[in-house]
């Protein structure tokens, strides 16, 4: 249930794009909460961060790929109530970053169309964000 007393955890996500138009999702490792499930790649904000810096962080130490700030592009906002935490969790698009992405935390991934997201279970925060892509790209 959400309400006044209730944790609020704020996680940044990211679209990552391809030259193909494709977007890359991990699939959250055996062990984690959520496991098994395929998210946009990213992670907490941590104390004094800007969203953008989270995520510059969270693409090197996940993906090990480079970008910056001005390559990132707000899109949408995700909300989501568990039962102990509410998440709120932006949406960024990243088509302009240096390097391949590689699975540097184990993790599997998979470069796919935007329509082709609905194929793949993901967390409740991150489904609403589909037709999102989808009118985007
Ligand atoms: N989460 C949901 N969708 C995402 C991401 C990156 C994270 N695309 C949720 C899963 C966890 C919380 O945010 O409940 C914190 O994520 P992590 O630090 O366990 O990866
Ligand atoms: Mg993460």
């Amino acid at each position: 249930m959400s309400g006044p007393g209730q944790r609020l955890l704020l996680v940044v996500a990211c679209a990552l794009v391809d030259s193909d138009g494709r977007i890359l999702i991990a699939e959250r490792p055996a062990g984690k909460a959520l496991a098994g499930l395929w998210e946009f790649p990213g992670g907490k904000l941590e104390p004094g961060e800007t969203p953008e810096a989270t995520l510059i962080r969270e693409l090197r130490e996940e993906l090990g790929i480079e970008t910056k700030a001005a390559c990132l592009a707000p899109l949408t906002f995700a909300s989501h109530s568990y039962d102990d935490f509410h998440l709120l969790m932006p949406l960024y698009v990243c088509r302009r970053y240096e390097g391949i992405a590689m699975p540097r935390e184990g993790q599997r991934l998979k470069w796919v169309r935007p329509a082709q997201l609905r194929d793949y279970p993901m967390p409740p925060a991150d489904e609403p964000l589909i037709p999102h892509l989808i009118e985007l790209l």
